[in-house]
């Protein structure tokens, strides 16, 4: 089993900790937003080491919408390169960890209906595709 490196941003880090020590009884909100977040494990494309991307939770039925926004910034987050290269990925939400598949959304029609449900559930994302010129990639997960 390769290892866990932890995101080298410590709030990152530390809230999957608190997430994970308490199984999902702290740690699960976006600090003083109180909206809920996922914790995606994914495979670094270039370490093979494991990695925790906390993401804001958007539900499609059974399915994650997860949005690679970083904030706006001008480069993808390079989580983004892992699931490109490993689409396996155990995505936890609460107390439960599921084994998920992801696929990055291109169908145009498809991109807009879940752009929509991401934007209803945690607004900024569309302040932060308002400052970039970068098309801010959306995946969705599936249940295996
Ligand atoms: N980020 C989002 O993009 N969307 C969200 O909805 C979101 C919500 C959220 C909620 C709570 C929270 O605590 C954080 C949240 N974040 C959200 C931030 C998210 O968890 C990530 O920190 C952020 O998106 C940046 O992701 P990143 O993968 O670019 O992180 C960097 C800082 C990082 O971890 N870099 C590592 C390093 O050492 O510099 C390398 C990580 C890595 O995956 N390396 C790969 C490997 O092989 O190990 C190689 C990657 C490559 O191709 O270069």
């Amino acid at each position: 089993m390769a290892e866990y490196v932890p995101s080298p941003s410590s709030w990152v880090a530390d809230q999957v900790e608190l997430y994970e020590r308490t199984n999902g009884a702290d740690g699960t909100t976006l600090r003083e937003t109180g909206l809920p977040v996922i914790i995606v494990t994914n495979k670094g494309n270039k370490t093979g080491a494991v990695r925790k991307t906390p993401l804001m939770r958007v539900a499609d039925g059974s399915n994650y919408v997860l949005v690679a926004s970083k904030g706006g910034a001008p480069q993808h987050p390079v989580w983004y390169h892992n699931l490109k290269a490993d689409p396996n990925v155990g995505i936890r939400d609460i107390d439960v960890v599921r084994s998920m598949k992801v696929r990055e959304v291109d169908d145009a029609a498809e991109r807009s209906r879940l752009w929509a449900i991401a934007v209803e559930a945690y607004p900024p994302y569309q302040e932060y595709q308002d400052k970039t010129d970068r098309q801010i990639p959306v995946f969705v997960a599936e249940p295996v």
